[in-house]
């Protein structure tokens, strides 16, 4: 039927239209190793080319085993990384010491990238006290289970740079799923308010454990959410090692040049479960899904890119792999010959002066694990 309802001046719905269909993923290495975006090429040196293939080689082999020493019962808790080392690792890559990262749980990898020594890490995992010991200079929290807990925390991180004139940005994880919560519009509008040089990173590995970002939001892209903000908003293809770093790069120059905070969402997949405790992937995606995003794996593309360009081979990957296992191996280790964690630890590690409740406790905890 045709309408006679007056022409209006203004159309909501083009608007949305208009602001999603600017979120155009930004692509610079497709799934072949081809460079699609010239202009978007970061600058990179050979040896930092080759440094970040090692450091996504490493992480693979980190996940691999991970999972091996989970199921052994060496390790607790464990989320997989495999599929997200583009996302993970070249995003760390374009940090620099002084910037401060503020994790989720399967933000293992950057933070250890970023100088937590990898026994802590498994410390960490298996919830004992000396994984959260950070040490000295070492910019790092441990990783957050709370869904987007960490993502206010960086505003604050943030801000404190801005008031000491520091050169340096905060930097934070978060999923698809943690875009749901209300601390993260929480985070990304007082971080924009004040002009605070963070990064908020959501890596769309498309699933929060089984919900599917569908259900997440109706918005076409979660890097729009920025606009709300008013910050800038990038989706970039988190399989793209190159492009997660050139957008990383970016977005740290423009906050610490007093540009204040971007939020950076990257598309992703995890091949792996949720975590170890025992989802099965097969009751909530499909085989065919999973090739499909295996065809985009970051570490295939990258090599073949780093292959024609002479400065990837074989027999440097098998160097790597040897050296990861090897690491691994030792970490564990030392993991294993930390003092075992007491009751009195939990809570002298929690209070400075005990409160006089607790105190009677210590007590009666201290003589206990004397004999
Ligand atoms: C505040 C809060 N709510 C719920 C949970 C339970 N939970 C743990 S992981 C997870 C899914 C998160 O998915 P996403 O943010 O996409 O991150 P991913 O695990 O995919 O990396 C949920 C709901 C939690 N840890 N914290
Ligand atoms: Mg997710």
């Amino acid at each position: 039927m045709a309408s006679n309802a007056k022409k209006v001046q203004f159309d909501a719905v083009k608007t949305l239209e208009n602001i999603e269909s600017q979120f155009e993923m930004v692509q610079v290495l497709n799934e072949k190793g081809e460079i699609v975006n010239k202009s978007a090429v970061p600058e990179m040196t050979d040896e930092q080319l080759e440094e970040l293939m090692r450091r996504m080689v490493y992480t693979r082999i980190l996940d691999q085993r991970s999972i091996s020493l989970n199921r052994q019962g060496r390790l607790g808790f464990y989320a997989p990384t495999a599929g997200q080392e583009a996302s993970q690792i070249a995003s760390q890559f374009a940090l620099e010491k002084d910037d401060f990262i503020l994790p989720g749980y399967r933000d293992v990898p950057q933070i250890v990238w970023h100088g937590l020594p990898l026994y802590q890490a498994f410390l960490w995992s298996r919830g004992h006290f000396m994984g959260m010991q950070l040490p000295e200079g070492v910019n790092v929290i441990p990783p957050q289970i709370i869904i987007g807990a960490q993502i206010i925390q960086t505003a604050g991180v943030a801000l404190g740079f801005k008031k000491r004139n520091k050169k340096a940005v905060a930097v934070t994880y978060t999923g698809d799923g943690g875009s749901s919560q209300g601390d993260f519009y929480e985070g990304i509008n007082f971080a924009g308010s004040y002009g605070a040089p963070a990064i908020f990173i959501v890596q769309n590995n498309q699933f929060a454990i089984s919900t599917p970002r569908d259900k997440q939001t109706a918005g076409a892209t979660i890097a729009q959410k920025s606009v709300a903000a008013g910050i800038p908003g990038v989706l970039v293809d988190g399989m793209d090692p190159l492009a997660v770093y050139a957008v990383v790069k970016e977005a740290r120059e423009r906050a610490i040049n007093g540009g204040g905070p971007t939020l950076i969402e990257t598309m992703c997949y995890r091949y792996g479960p949720h975590t170890m405790a025992g989802d099965d992937p097969t009751r909530y995606r499909t085989t065919d899904e999973d090739s499909e995003w295996e065809k985009k794996d970051p570490l295939v593309r990258f090599r073949l890119y780093l292959e024609k360009k002479g400065i990837w081979n074989e027999e440097k990957e098998n160097e790597v792999i040897e050296q990861a296992k090897e690491d691994i191996k030792e970490a564990i280790k030392k993991a294993d010959e930390a003092p075992k964690q007491k009751v009195t630890d939990l809570m002298s590690n929690m209070f400075k002066t005990l409160p006089v409740n607790l105190q009677e406790q210590y007590e009666i905890y201290t003589e206990k694990e004397s004999k």
